[in-house]
């Protein structure tokens, strides 16, 4: 017996014509494979960065043909939804990236795949539909960070769209004000599997270190925040001040405010379940007039529900709450 004969090919195809059948009908499992895959992307074009280089111009197949933001930019024009693959390297941005357009921002790993801001521009500005979210934006595996908007919000992320952040590191971004994300107008954003740290919101009354929402929904699902700092405001490392949120089996730490909320400041409706928020810090400045205020992890008010949630080790000096503070206007159910 031959090793042919051997090898799981013996389909023992008797002419031309069969092998071609053969390959159609493989080329269509690929396919049909590829679409129940990624239904939602079912239209899609896929571009592929081959460039770690920030120009602009034609997205081409040629090597160094095809920069990020020139991925991103076909994508945005080319018709359907699209796939933009980013694969391992630093990305070092003079602008920031624009997305208007349904697309998948995949990339390698959080360690890998590094698009940076170098501290003088946002990374990802997701466009806002005039008041409704329009574009359906995934982003997967990859790190933004040392974005920096100045008086603009949301250094690393201004959100408007209806954004999935999957095993996403959003790391070390600057702004006045809302310095990690910014999730605006009704743009929503789901956070799952990822980090939010060291993102500093450094203006005068700066709020929201890591993830700050005036938006629609925010769901943050076995995630981590942590590192986040407001150093003149509110919320160092969430500051929910619109639409809803909900936050589960997470982490919350590390995170500093010199006013109130050190962990979570919240004045929307917010439900905590199954997460961990310790070793944050308030200073409450403010706050000399309530003196039990202060929030060192958690000060908000508003509708909550806090579930299975372990609140240790948080501070605030003298006499100001270290752990939870709630402002009337509850119900609480903690
Ligand atoms: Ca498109």
């Amino acid at each position: 017996m031959t090793n042919r004969a051997a090898l799981p090919t013996e389909f023992h195809f008797s002419s031309a014509f069969s092998r071609s059948a053969f390959r159609i009908a493989a080329v269509m499992m690929t396919v049909a494979l590829a679409l129940s895959a990624a239904p939602q992307y079912a239209n899609a074009s896929t571009f592929v960065v081959n460039s770690t280089a920030d120009a602009s111009g034609a997205c081409t197949s040629g090597p160094g043909g095809c920069t990020l933001r020139e991925a991103i930019d076909a994508a945005n024009a080319a018709p359907g939804d699209d796939v933009v693959l980013v694969p391992a390297g630093t990305y070092l941005l003079n602008f920031q990236l624009y997305i208007a357009s349904n697309v998948k921002l995949q990339g390698s790993g959080q360690t890998s795949t590094i698009i940076d801001g170098q501290g003088i521009t946002r990374v990802l500005y997701i466009l806002e539909g005039g008041g409704s979210p329009v574009y359906q934006v995934s982003i997967r595996d990859l790190t933004l960070r040392n974005g920096n908007s100045g008086a603009a919000l949301g250094g690393g992320i201004w959100n408007g769209g209806t954004t999935t952040l999957e095993r996403v590191s959003v790391a070390d971004n600057r702004a006045n004000s809302q310095a990690g994300i910014a999730n605006v107008f009704n743009g929503s954003l789901t956070v799952i599997d990822s980090l939010i740290s060291n993102n500093d919101a450094v203006g005068t009354g700066g709020a929201g270190g890591g993830i700050t929402s005036s938006g629609g929904n925010v769901a943050i699902i076995n995630s981590t925040v942590t590192g986040n700092d407001a150093p003149s405001g509110l919320g160092g490392g969430l500051y929910i001040a619109g639409g809803s949120a909900s936050i589960d089996r997470s982490l919350i730490s590390n995170n500093h405010v010199l006013d109130r909320g050190g962990g979570l400041y919240f004045t929307a409706p917010i439900t905590v379940t199954n997460t961990t928020i310790s070793g944050n810090s308030a200073q409450g400045t403010t706050s000399t007039s309530v003196p039990t205020d202060g929030g060192g992890g958690v000060l908000g008010s508003g509708s909550a529900t806090f579930a299975n949630v372990t609140i240790f080790n948080n501070s605030a000096p003298g006499t100001k709450t270290a752990g939870f503070h709630a402002n009337p206007g509850g119900p609480y159910n903690i």
